[in-house]
């Protein structure tokens, strides 16, 4: 088929699960994250499963000049991004406004929010010379709406949700679709990340329910990149059958 992804955060959870998904179907990958050996054995496991070409790109997505050197010196082919998934993220800590960590918070603001713009930047300016290309953000119901302690967490992924639809509008005229996918609970590293390293409190986070996967998000992201040129997802909120909304869940 010979079409490329790139996925940003590809090291764990949806992100890696959604670098699975693509290769799955053929297409040939772009692996991103911090963490270079995990993006190196996913890479290998990818090439040999799949038969399919990875490139691994090892850089922070708040490094602005990281990004920019990494993504507008891609070599040969890999310049014909077709799809640009924006996964890369996270949350630290769960506390009230007084109590909050700074540092925390600007790491989640430059992450999820400045990050995703640098990527949308260099990405948006390749897809618009191909001609083609669709971004898929990943939001989070916590986007939508706000739940106690989640403040700048939630602020990052509400910025998410209105730079999805901002982008839509600028890229329309170049015929780029521009979708956002906005997730409910979700097992993965996730919880581990916000509670810096707790194992024990962040299983706390899924005791009860069956939270979602990563693979169930990366079948969707897949999903909306499978409709006919004509049709876009704009947005879509998905969550497990026990939750309802951000502070409605059901656990037995
Ligand atoms: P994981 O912690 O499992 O994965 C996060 C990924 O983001 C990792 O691959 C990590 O790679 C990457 N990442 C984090 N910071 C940076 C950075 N500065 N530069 C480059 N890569 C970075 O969590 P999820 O898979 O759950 O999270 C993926 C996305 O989904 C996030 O945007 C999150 O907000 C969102 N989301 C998650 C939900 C959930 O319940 N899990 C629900 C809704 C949305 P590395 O550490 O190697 O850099
Ligand atoms: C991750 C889901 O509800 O913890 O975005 O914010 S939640």
């Amino acid at each position: 088929m010979g079409k490329i992804a790139l996925i940003t955060g590809a090291t764990s959870g949806i992100g890696k699960a959604t670098a699975m998904t693509f290769a799955k179907n053929g297409y040939d990958v772009i692996i991103t994250g911090r963490r270079e050996k995990k993006l190196e054995a996913l890479s290998e496991e990818l090439s040999s499963k799949f038969g399919i070409d990875v490139l691994s790109l090892v850089f922070d997505v708040r490094d602005r000049k990281a990004v920019e050197s990494n993504i507008s010196e891609l070599p040969g082919k890999w310049k014909k991004i077709d799809v640009l998934v924006n996964n890369a993220g996270l949350a630290l800590g769960l506390t009230t406004i007084d109590k909050g960590d700074t540092d925390d918070w600007e790491t989640m603001i430059d992450t999820n929010v400045k990050g995703l713009l640098y990527m949308t930047k260099v990405v948006s300016k390749i897809m618009i010379a191909n001609g083609k290309g669709h971004i898929i953000n990943i939001g989070s119901i916590a986007g939508k709406e706000v739940y106690p302690n989640g403040n700048v967490y939630c602020a990052t992924k509400h910025a998410v949700d209105a730079l999805t639809k901002a982008t839509r509008i600028d890229l329309l005229q170049y015929g780029i679709k521009v979708t956002q996918i906005a997730p409910g609970a979700v097992e993965t590293e996730f919880s581990e990340v916000r509670f810096h390293g707790d194992k024990e409190k962040a299983k706390e986070v899924y005791k009860g329910f069956q939270p979602l996967t990563g693979e169930d998000i990366a079948e969707t992201v897949f999903y909306v990149t499978t409709l006919p040129e004509h049709v876009n997802i704009n947005d879509l909120l998905i969550m497990p059958v026990a939750q309802a909304n951000a502070t409605t869940l059901v656990r037995k």
